[in-house]
């Protein structure tokens, strides 16, 4: 608890542009909990490293990252938006937990099987311990809840074991986090494989809409986007195309797949694509307006960065001594 509210932290990799999945799975919903949770939104840039980075398209697009956060909705004068490497405690943390984490856990990661299947030619450590640093990147400010989409669970439940664990031998030191997933846009898929899911690093682009993409390209790949030949608008197993659209336009409206199926019944799927890339252009379009705007104010950015950082640094910091002492570190003499 922070003044009485609880802690919400959540984060995004700087790796790619960000999808609608991206923002219907995780970051409208961090919008719609910010006023009821003491908020931490991290652009996680350690995590960034587990796969080669170039050193200035990181940068550039860490701090645009971080802007979108804004664009969003999200006030950063009441929610800490900060980077993540801007707060030592994290990797601090890390270490530690490594040490009360099993080979066998994190040998269960599917995200850690799909990435190093990805990046044959760098399975590093990090990659291996990812799991880790994202428990750190949670407990470190005593988290009540961390909204993702639904690919996170499984680092949620490690998060968890790991915090029972260490408070099973310590007493109770850190907060038992809680996931939060949205009932809708929890798990967008590709538009080009609809069983696979929309990922920001998917190499084909028709496959994945970018927040920052103009309106003529959100239609015309919502018009390419792979459906089926049965002709009807149902929200169905067997129909994971049009399903997915129904999930993005409900995302987008507010309505039910029950009512977008009754408002779509009788119609062509060229009707219903139109529908849902229109109902995505006028979601982003604000979104985007505002980042543009944001953009150009060098000095507000900078201000954010600086003191959301020690915003963030001073509540780690609470956290970070404790656990030092559990362990057996020796104070620091002052
Ligand atoms: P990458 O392709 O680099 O692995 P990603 O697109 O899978 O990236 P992440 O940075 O791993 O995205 O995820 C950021 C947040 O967005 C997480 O909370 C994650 O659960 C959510 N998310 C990612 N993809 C989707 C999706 N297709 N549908 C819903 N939520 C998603
Ligand atoms: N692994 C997450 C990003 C992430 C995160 C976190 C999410 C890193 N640390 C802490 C929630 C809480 C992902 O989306 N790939």
């Amino acid at each position: 608890m922070i003044d009485n509210k609880k802690v919400l932290f959540s984060g995004m990799q700087a790796t790619g542009t960000l999808t609608i999945g991206n923002y219907l799975g995780a970051l409208k919903n961090w919008v719609a909990l910010s006023e009821e949770y003491e908020c931490f939104y991290s652009v996680v840039d350690l995590h960034s490293i587990t796969v080669r980075q170039d050193p200035a398209e990181l940068r550039k697009r860490a701090r645009a990252l971080l802007t979108l956060y804004i664009a969003a909705g999200l006030d950063p004068k009441k929610n800490c938006i900060y980077y993540q490497s801007h707060v030592s405690g994290h990797a601090e943390l890390s270490w530690i937990l490594n040490c009360f984490t099993y080979m066998g856990e994190l040998n269960r990661m599917t995200q850690f099987k799909d990435k190093s299947a990805k990046h044959a030619d760098n399975i590093n450590a990090g990659l291996f311990t990812y799991p880790v640093l994202m428990a750190a990147d949670i407990l470190l400010y005593q988290t009540d809840v961390v909204p993702v989409g639904i690919d996170q669970m499984q680092h949620l439940e490690i998060t968890r074991d790991i915090a029972q664990r260490f408070n099973a031998i310590y007493g109770d030191v850190f907060t038992i986090p809680e996931p939060y997933i949205g009932k809708v846009g929890a798990k967008i898929m590709s538009l080009q494989d609809p069983v696979k899911k929309m990922s920001k690093s998917d190499e084909n682009p028709n496959a994945s809409v970018y927040l920052m993409d103009d309106p003529d390209t959100i239609m015309r790949k919502f018009k390419r986007a792979v459906t089926d030949s049965l002709a009807t608008i149902r929200y169905t197993e067997e129909q994971p195309g049009i399903r997915n659209l129904i999930d993005i336009y409900s995302a987008c409206t507010g309505k039910t797949p029950a009512e977008v199926e009754k408002e779509f019944d009788g119609k062509g799927y060229g009707d219903f694509k139109s529908a849902v890339g229109e109902a995505v252009v006028s979601v982003l379009k604000p979104v985007q307006e505002r980042f543009y705007e944001l953009e150009k104010d060098k000095t507000f950015i900078d201000s954010i960065i600086k003191e959301n950082a020690e915003k963030a640094n001073y509540f780690a910091t609470k956290t970070l001594r404790k656990v030092q002492k559990k362990v057996g570190f020796p104070e620091k003499i002052r």
